[in-house]
């Protein structure tokens, strides 16, 4: 079966959870749907044993070591075969198991971009506080700023078409990345929706540093609406 979706992973010293990330991904029931599915994990300089457990869980292995989660999802996306792409973290956070449906949406509806949504059915402890409200602060950003209507502006699980990546131009190699992706889909007339998931705890050590990933995040968004300004973007 030829692949139509690529799952692309970032990982960074995930070597607790990201075989149990992969063995999610219901590869054939998807494979019954008429998807053929590869899984690419872009191992982001782990020095553990991330990659030679990606492996065995049967992924395709492919290395940045640039470190950056923007940067490793450039270079998966750019090795990546699929016409769709799916995403998500190697720390069992976001629900793989649900991307029948994802991609029966994206189908259904014709959509180009779909991007998920944590806080709608967000359960006690799956975010930490703080990270919540830095979520809730870039979230009122992104919506003020931009007019883009999402309730969870970070996200990590989007599924779209690989078409539409030569139409978004995203500056982001770090964490910003993923606000980036949304805003570029949204405000560049793609038809986008967003749909809630079920979040859980992630596995292992967070890599995200919450006050400087969260502060370059917010002058990430400024400068983006600058430069909106200057190119007479809305
Ligand atoms: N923060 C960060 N995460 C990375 C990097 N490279 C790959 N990752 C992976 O990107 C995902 C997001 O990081 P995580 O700590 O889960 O952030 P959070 O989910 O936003 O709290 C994880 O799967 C990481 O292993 C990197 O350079 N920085
Ligand atoms: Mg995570």
């Amino acid at each position: 079966m030829p692949v139509e979706i690529s799952v692309v992973i970032p990982a960074l010293n995930e070597e607790g959870a990201i075989m149990r990330t992969i063995l999610e991904i219901p590869v054939s029931e998807l494979g019954k749907m008429g998807y053929g599915v590869e899984v690419i994990v872009v191992d982001n300089g782990s020095t553990d044993r991330t990659a030679e457990l990606a492996l065995l869980a049967g992924a395709r292995v492919v290395s940045e070591p640039r470190m950056g989660y923007g940067l490793a999802y450039k270079a998966g996306f750019a090795r990546s075969r699929g016409s769709i792409i799916a995403t998500g973290d190697a720390d069992s956070s976001y629900p793989f198991s649900g991307l029948p449906a994802l991609v029966s949406k994206l189908e259904a509806g014709n959509l180009d971009f779909i991007t998920t949504d944590r806080i709608s059915m967000l359960r006690a402890g799956a975010i930490s506080r703080v990270n919540l409200v830095g979520n809730i602060i870039l979230t009122f950003l992104v919506r003020s700023l931009f007019g883009v209507n999402i309730r969870d502006s970070q996200s990590g699980m989007w599924v779209f078409r690989k078409g539409i990546l030569p139409r978004l131009e995203i500056a982001s190699d770090g964490m910003a990345f993923s606000q980036e992706l949304k805003l570029e889909a949204y405000t560049k007339g793609l038809r986008c929706a967003e749909v809630p998931i079920a979040y859980r705890k992630r596995v292992g050590k967070v890599k995200l540093r919450t006050l400087r990933d969260g502060l370059s995040n917010a002058i990430s968004l400024l400068r983006k609406r600058l430069s909106y300004w200057l190119k007479g973007l809305g």
